[in-house]
């Protein structure tokens, strides 16, 4: 019994020192030793985007919030949620998971506590020979089918409303996560993709973001506008996912993943690439700006792209329709994610 229970107490000890966070971080070193020896043909691609974006049309992009759309220090639940979907299923898991989970532990532990001490063997030295009661089997039996019951309604629904078809009008974003960072492109504004890659943690504070989040260049989107997220991966699975709306969906290769909502809010959101993918997985943010959609109606011309049934900029090519036009926005046209990643959006440094 003895031993058993120091077995526990080293497993216990193992996994606790596993959480430490001297040795999370003597961990996050490691493989961002690993990563730097391996080749380091993004971080080249990035720095020759720096220099090219130097040319690009101003776009300011917004502060972020400290208490909005990143991790809070010592939080321990949900971030606060900004599309509906979001508010859906942070109440499904405030209002009637937790409540399940709290109950059904509280009550086996009574269950537990009683039995230990109303049939101790001091007390109880001939043991009863009950095997079977028929009231306690049906309720044992018939209560769980009612709580499954009433977790699985709001769960289907909640299922059913993330995987709802997009309507017309909503706007399409197509991501592709790459080994280390994501491509976003834009079909319905034919922006090309481009890519986004993690800013150095010294350039992250110094623009006030949350290092290990922000990113060189954002996925910009309107608010109160269904988005329509079209997921894939390039060379292994990836996940996209980005707590503040309720999103996270793999990034498959040869498969396309569809995820859609609304953002309720404008702001700064962030996530991280949330499926083990490689050496540099813990290095490849999500960082989203919410705009107004005016506001994304400039991003759009910013990158030389065009909002739909806009009939100016169908008449006229892309490029002569965005008002520098001497900035070169051929570049922007580059197929292939490297040089896409030359001709990046401006970002404020
Ligand atoms: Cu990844």
């Amino acid at each position: 019994m003895n031993r058993r229970i120091n077995a526990f107490m080293m497993a216990m000890a193992l996994g606790l020192s596993a959480l430490a966070p001297s040795s999370a971080m003597a961990q996050a070193e490691a493989v961002n030793a690993a990563a730097q020896a391996a080749p380091a043909a993004p971080a080249a691609a990035n720095e020759a985007g720096n220099a090219a974006t130097a040319a690009k049309p101003a776009w300011d992009y917004a502060k972020p919030v400290a208490t909005v759309g990143q991790p809070q220090p010592g939080e321990m639940t949900f971030q606060e949620q900004f599309t509906p979907n979001g508010h859906y299923a942070l109440w499904m898991h405030d209002n009637i998971l937790l409540w399940v989970c709290i109950i059904i532990s509280v009550f086996v532990l009574a269950l537990l506590l009683y039995v230990m001490v109303r049939f101790r063997r001091s007390a109880n030295p001939v043991p009863s020979r009950t095997s079977h009661n028929t009231l306690i089997e049906i309720l044992w039996t018939v209560i769980p089918v009612f709580i499954l019951i009433g977790i699985a309604i709001p769960s289907i629904d909640l299922l059913a409303r993330q995987f709802k078809p997009a309507p017309k009008d909503a706007l399409t974003v197509k991501v592709t996560g790459y080994q280390w960072y994501w491509g976003y492109e834009y079909p319905d504004n034919g922006i090309p993709e481009f890519v986004s890659n993690m800013l150095p943690p010294e350039k992250a504070l110094e623009r006030g973001e949350p290092r290990l989040l922000a990113a060189d260049n954002r996925m910009v989107l309107p608010v109160g506008v269904p988005i329509k997220l079209i997921i894939t991966g390039s060379d292994v699975i990836h996940s996209f996912s980005i707590p503040a709306f309720w999103v996270k969906e793999d990034a498959v290769p040869g498969r396309l993943n569809e995820r859609t909502f609304t953002i309720e809010k404008p702001g700064v959101y962030y996530g991280v690439c949330s499926e083990l993918c490689g050496a540099r997985h813990g290095f490849m943010p999500i960082a989203v700006e919410a705009v107004s959609p005016d506001k994304f109606a400039q991003w759009v011309k910013a990158q030389g792209g065009k909002m739909p049934g806009d009939k100016s900029a169908e008449a006229a090519p892309a490029a002569a329709s965005v008002p520098a036009a001497a900035e070169p926005a051929a570049a922007t046209n580059a197929a292939t994610p490297a040089a896409a990643n030359a001709a990046a959006p401006a970002t404020k440094s």
